[in-house]
Order: structure tokens, then sequence, then C-alpha cells
């Protein structure tokens, strides 16, 4: 389509008398600008909008023409989306991927069209790594085993740790990873069992769905880990309505770190916040322009995290989170 602009605009000039035709083309240096489609997913959580905005600033600053779409949680959307910059001839492909599999055939279309792929906060199943450039995000298996690392210090002392779960979206290399890494922690320690696990798609209206349900069969439950804020928040809503303290009959750990969740952390609501940054844009600006000049990246970028517990002091002197 943008070749297709430039030919209509030949045309048009070619329609011009001859002393307008000669003039020098308004804009030079168009093979500097980089341009970027960015397939995002949806606009599920603080995260996700966190994410959206990082990404279009970073843009603005780094002087990056963005086209930006967003799938509304759907794959088939993402996949429509990659096909259009595809045949628009973008520079560089960025997405963050909703779940892992089925990738292979849009990403063989834009590697046969020379667009390179990078991979931004989720990761895809491919037995092709060359379909993709890079991946720029969080260390999710990391963020899994932090959330326990904080359980087995909060119950060192206690019997008996009956821990309900709330997942992310079923299949996404978030929801994956952050099971595998805080189970793989609390394996073969007896005192810890996990009663129930539900998926709340990292919406708050499906965390409170969940907790509901969790609550039902497990009213017995001491510890909610949370696969993200958004979930939390409409987990802590159903607790509450439910006569439970959250913070204290229900020890909460969450991951991802909205404003919103340092703020119940330091209420006492929330026990642990295992940091996620949305803040990618400008690692993606900087990677995209490598990617244009041809130079090589690294095949995975993580972001540097934080966790934040009751433990810690001087919560409230937290800069403002940003998202
Ligand atoms: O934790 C959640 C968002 O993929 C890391 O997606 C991201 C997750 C994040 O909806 O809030």
């Amino acid at each position: 389509m943008r070749r297709g602009l430039l030919v209509v605009l030949c045309a048009a000039l070619a329609l011009l008398p001859a002393g307008c035709a000669k003039q020098e083309p308004a804009e030079p240096a168009e093979q500097d600008t980089l341009l970027l489609g960015f397939a995002q997913l949806g606009s599920e959580s603080g995260w996700r909008i966190g994410n959206t905005e990082s990404v279009k600033r970073a843009a603005e600053r780094a002087g990056v023409q963005l086209m930006f779409t967003n799938a509304q949680q759907s794959q088939e959307k993402q996949i429509k989306a990659i096909r259009s910059f595809i045949a628009y001839q973008v520079d560089v492909i960025a997405f963050p991927p909703i779940v892992e599999e089925g990738w292979d055939n849009v990403l063989s279309e834009a590697k046969a069209a020379g667009i390179p792929v990078l991979l931004v906060d989720r990761h895809i199943k491919t037995s092709d790594p060359s379909l993709y450039a890079g991946f720029i995000g969080s260390d999710f298996l990391e963020e899994g085993r932090r959330a326990a690392r904080f359980l087995l210090e909060k119950t060192k002392d206690w019997d008996d740790v009956r821990i309900v779960e709330i997942t992310g979206t079923v299949d996404s290399t978030p929801m994956v990873e952050r099971s595998r890494g805080f189970a793989e922690l609390l394996e073969g320690k007896e005192k810890y069992a996990v009663l129930g696990t539900l998926s709340g798609d990292f919406l708050r209206s499906k965390g409170k769905e969940c907790m509901r349900q969790l609550l039902k069969y497990h009213p017995d439950a001491n510890v909610l880990y949370s696969h993200n804020d958004a979930m939390t928040f409409g987990a802590i809503e159903v607790m509450e309505e439910a006569g439970y303290i959250p913070g204290k009959d229900i020890v909460i750990i969450t991951v991802d770190g909205e404003q919103e969740a340092i703020d119940l952390l330091i209420q006492g609501k929330i026990n642990c916040v295992v940091e996620c940054t949305p803040m990618l844009g400008d690692m993606v600006m900087e990677t995209a322009k490598k990617l244009k000049r041809g130079e090589q990246i690294p095949k995975k970028l993580y972001s540097q995290e934080k966790v934040f517990s009751e433990f810690d002091e001087g919560l409230k002197s937290l800069p403002p989170r940003g998202y």
C-alpha cells in the first residue's frame, strides 16, 4: 500500500505541467525514517495500557513513524494486523503475542517479505527461531520464583499453607512461566498445597469471578497468588464482600506493580507485589532502529525488575509508578 501510494503520487505528478513536475521532492531522507508496525494485543489491564502509552511516547521521542493497532484480545485480529503491516511494507514489525502457539504462517510471510520481527513482552512457540529477530520483555519464570520466595519467607512458621491461584490468559507466556516458576520452588515442601487454580485472563472482572469460585470450593484458603494486579483488584473486592480481610485472612501476592497495587500494599491489603514493567517502548525503538540498520541484536533482552513487599521500608516514598 505504501508503494501503491508512491505510484499514485507519481501518476499525479505526471499530470502536472512540466515546470511543476521538475521540482525536487519535498521530503528527502525518506529512507532514514523508521516505519514500525506495532500490533498490540488488547487493553485488558493497567499494565497493557501503560505498555501502549510507553510504545507511543517512545516512538514520538525517537522520531519513529508508528503504525499501531489494537487486537482487543483476539489472536486472529493480531494476525490480520501483522498481515496489513506486511502489505504496507513497514521496516520492522513488533508485537506481544497473545498466546504462544499459531504464529508460524504469518511470521513466515514477514520473513519472505524481508521484514524483521521483534517479539515484545511475550514469547512464541516455534520450531524455526529464525522467524523472529529477538525478544524484549520480562523474565516471567523469575517472577514466579520471586513470588514463591516471598511466600516461603512469610509462611516459614506456618503449619499449613493453602494456596489458591488465579492465572493469566491460558497458554500465554506470563501465565505458563509465572505458574511454573512459583511451583518449582514449592515442590516437595509438604505444608504447601495449591488447592485450586483458575484462569482470569488477566481481567479484573474475571478475577472477581475466579475468586468467587475459589472461595466457594476452598473457603479455608489462606494465600492468593494472582498473576496480575487487575485480577487481584477484582479478587480483593470479592474477599471483602465475603467478610475476609485481604492481606490478613488471606495473604496476597500479585504481579505487575501498578500504582493501585502499591497503594494497596501500603494499606496492608496486598502483601507482596512482584514487579513487571510495561515500560518497554524505548528498548523497542532502539532495537528496531538497529534492525533497520541491519545490525545484530540479542535474541533475548530482559528488563530489570524488583519485588515490593510488606517487609520493605520506605514504600511510601517510592516514585509514582506511571502505570
Ligand atoms: O502481567 C498483565 C497483562 O504480558 C506481562 O499482560 C504481560 C501481562 C501483564 O495483561 O497485566
